[in-house]
């Protein structure tokens, strides 16, 4: 008995010390951006996995290695004329400074006369979301659940994302969510999904880090319950429910779970859990994670209650299928400066 808290003491020493130092090599990084680390004529260009305002992102192997990236493709002067060229210069300098294991790394980057390119680790298994949604209700107890939100909560309290949210100040709104493009909120977008946005932002209020706390909160629960919290067929009503403070569970919902719920959707932010004294602390001690061993789940000791069915490296089955379209370069360079240290 006596040796148990020089154990958690322990243990709570190292993961501070893991802290700084990832801390440390992501500042370096940080401040000493690389650029220009591969070319396009490397890469066999294989498939579109995803179209967005600005470009898209294309499964492709290297033809070096035969390995399997994703490559987003950014048009510049898209970029430009919808105003996103701080957020894309943001985008990149973040990526290519994080390292956790589940957040979606950067492999290389680089641009032509025409587009921008960051080559991605491939993730196969396709966006949560749409395996979410596609099965049946009520699909993840809480077991099933505990497992993707504490590789959140551990992607969203690492240094690295942290840092991301200290770094860069004043960012509008869509950057916040674009950041997240990576693995932790998969495709996050206010005008498609109302249902994650925190009240604070509705009301146009100033906000902070605490945001991503209700979202993690609109997402643990949309995982345990089949469908978010704020459901509503119209959009209007949809606000209406964020706004109103009130939540409300099936009878399955175990009372620990409906706790961390609770403080997570709070609609007061001097209340809700991740934005007080303890931080983070307030979350991952809850007696809802007591079962999950959050340096196991960092270790990818802990295996996935989901694994989504996939027949190989270069399988891109768990996408949609988008019509292709001829990647093309203007023979001259366009907007060098605005995109210079990209
Ligand atoms: C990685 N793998 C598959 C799809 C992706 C989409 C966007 C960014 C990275 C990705």
């Amino acid at each position: 008995m006596g040796n148990v808290p020089a154990k958690k003491d322990t243990e709570q020493k190292v993961v501070k010390e893991f802290l700084a130092r990832a801390k440390e090599d992501f500042l370096l990084r940080w401040e000493h951006p690389v650029q220009n680390t591969a070319s396009l004529d490397q890469f066999k260009l294989l498939k579109t996995l995803g179209i967005g305002s600005f470009g898209r992102v294309v499964l492709v192997s290297h033809r070096e290695s035969g390995s399997h990236y994703a490559m987003k493709i950014l048009n510049k002067e898209k970029v430009v004329k919808l105003k996103q060229v701080q957020h894309v210069l943001n985008e990149k300098c973040i990526l290519q400074a994080i390292d956790f294991p589940f957040l979606v790394k950067l492999h290389f980057s680089f641009r032509d006369n025409s587009n921008l390119y960051l080559v991605m680790e491939y993730v196969p298994g396709g966006d949560m979301f749409s395996h979410l949604r596609r099965s049946p209700v009520p699909v993840s107890m809480p077991p099933r659940s505990s497992w993707p939100s504490s590789t959140c909560t551990r992607s969203t309290s690492s240094p690295e994302a942290r840092e991301r949210r200290h770094r860069p100040a004043g960012l509008p709104a869509g950057d916040r969510l674009r950041f997240r493009e990576a693995r932790e909120w998969p495709h996050l977008d206010p005008v498609r999904d109302p249902e994650y946005m925190a009240p604070e932002i509705i009301l146009n209020k100033g906000y902070n880090k605490a945001v991503d706390w209700w979202t993690l909160g609109v997402l643990i629960y949309e995982m345990a319950v089949g469908f978010p919290p704020f459901y509503a067929d119209q959009r209007n009503s949809v606000s209406e429910n964020i706004l109103s403070g009130k939540v409300r569970f099936p009878s399955h919902v175990s009372s620990d779970l409906k706790d961390l719920l609770r403080n997570l959707l709070q609609v007061d932010l001097s209340k809700r859990f991740g934005n007080l004294r303890n931080g983070v602390g307030d979350i991952k001690n809850h007696k809802w994670f007591a079962t999950t061993n959050s340096i196991a789940v960092y270790e990818k000791q802990v295996e996935a209650p989901f694994i989504p069915k996939f027949e190989g490296p270069g399988d891109a089955s768990n996408f949609d299928n988008y019509e292709e379209e001829e990647n093309q370069i203007s023979i001259n360079e366009k907007y060098a400066k605005e995109f210079s240290q990209f």
